[in-house]
């Protein structure tokens, strides 16, 4: 079949990803969607890294603003510094949308990964698999969306399970991410014994806290429930042994995918909606081991949302190809 012709909004544009944060799997796979669905589409990308500055990201916003780019996507960062130059963008002309940041702007279309249906899936993971009685320590860093939508599921769990107590709470986004995490994980083990639970709304807490328990020697007694799905993540989950029972997520490059062909139907004078939303799935260690899922290629196979989302995807869209 010949594939649909492309709207002309499309032609000769140059699209711009500006991103806080970007190390770790969840961050490298949304750029390689982001990639291979600009390809597709024929639009030209230039990538700017923040690396975790707010103040580089502003600056990396304005010099897209300057640079005259056609469509701007956002990824992650804070509302305030880039709340201004957003709007700057769209009364320019730019057509922005935003990935896990919100910048209050009615004409940017948040897209997101449905994060409290994710909090609710690992958490009715753990209640299942741990009762309705247990003791968390809670991974958790304040000021960004998707963990503060994580978060406030996690509130309503707390108040409908009275016996679901959260004893510790830390966590912290230095680089490398999962071994600071490990770090904090290792001294909260050591002062808080009865914690049963690891509540790790994000891969890289999930990995530093894999490695504190199994330096304590704590795998057995203490089990991991989060977010994000990566083939190091499987790797890591179906490790004999391993305390990290249940993740609940989106395939990242489908969300790169997703946030491009919204940022691309705004290019094409289309609405993508508001709200762009792909919803996650639960991922256990139970299912990875029956099914010998070993990478993400395997669980595309055998999940199919984990290979492609039905969102943002008008009849003119082209895919990448994998
Ligand atoms: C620090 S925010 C980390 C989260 O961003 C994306 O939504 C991923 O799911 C990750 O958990």
């Amino acid at each position: 079949t010949q594939a649909a012709e492309l709207p002309a909004g499309l032609e000769n544009k140059r699209i711009a990803l500006v991103r806080f944060i970007s190390q770790g799997d969840f961050f490298q796979a949304y750029l390689a969607g982001v990639e291979a669905q600009a390809e597709a589409l024929g639009l030209e990308l230039q990538v700017f890294d923040a690396r975790q500055d707010a103040a580089r990201q502003r600056d990396m916003l304005d010099q897209a603003i300057l640079q005259g780019f056609d469509g701007i996507l956002l990824q992650h960062g804070f509302t305030d510094s880039i709340k201004d130059k957003a709007a700057e963008a769209v009364d320019a002309g730019i057509k922005v949308v935003a990935f896990d940041v919100d910048a209050e702007n009615e004409a940017i279309p948040q897209i997101q990964q449905s994060d409290a249906e994710l909090a609710r899936l690992a958490l009715e993971q753990a209640v299942a698999d741990q009762g309705e009685q247990f003791d968390v320590g809670y991974v958790y860093v304040s000021g960004f969306p998707p963990l503060e939508r994580r978060d406030a599921v996690f509130s309503e769990y707390k108040q409908t399970y009275p016996g679901i107590r959260e004893v510790a709470r830390f966590g912290t986004v230095n680089n490398p991410i999962a071994n600071s995490v490990a770090d904090q994980a290792a001294a909260v083990l050591r002062a808080n014994p009865t914690i049963s639970v690891i509540l790790a709304p994000f891969d890289e807490f999930a990995k530093g806290a894999k490695i504190a328990l199994e330096e304590a020697g704590l795998a057995q007694d203490v089990k991991i429930y989060s977010a994000d799905i990566s083939t190091a993540d499987i790797q890591a989950m179906r490790e004999p042994g391993s305390p990290w029972v249940a993740t609940a997520g989106t395939n990242p490059a489908v969300m790169g995918e997703v946030s491009v062909r919204a940022l691309a139907m705004l290019l094409a004078g289309e609405n993508p909606g508001r709200q762009v939303l792909v919803p996650p799935t639960l991922i256990t260690q139970q299912l990875l081991n029956e099914q010998d899922i070993q990478n993400m290629e395997q669980l595309g196979q055998k999940l199919p949302a984990f290979a492609h989302a039905e969102v943002a995807n008008p009849e003119w869209m082209r895919l990448p190809k994998r």
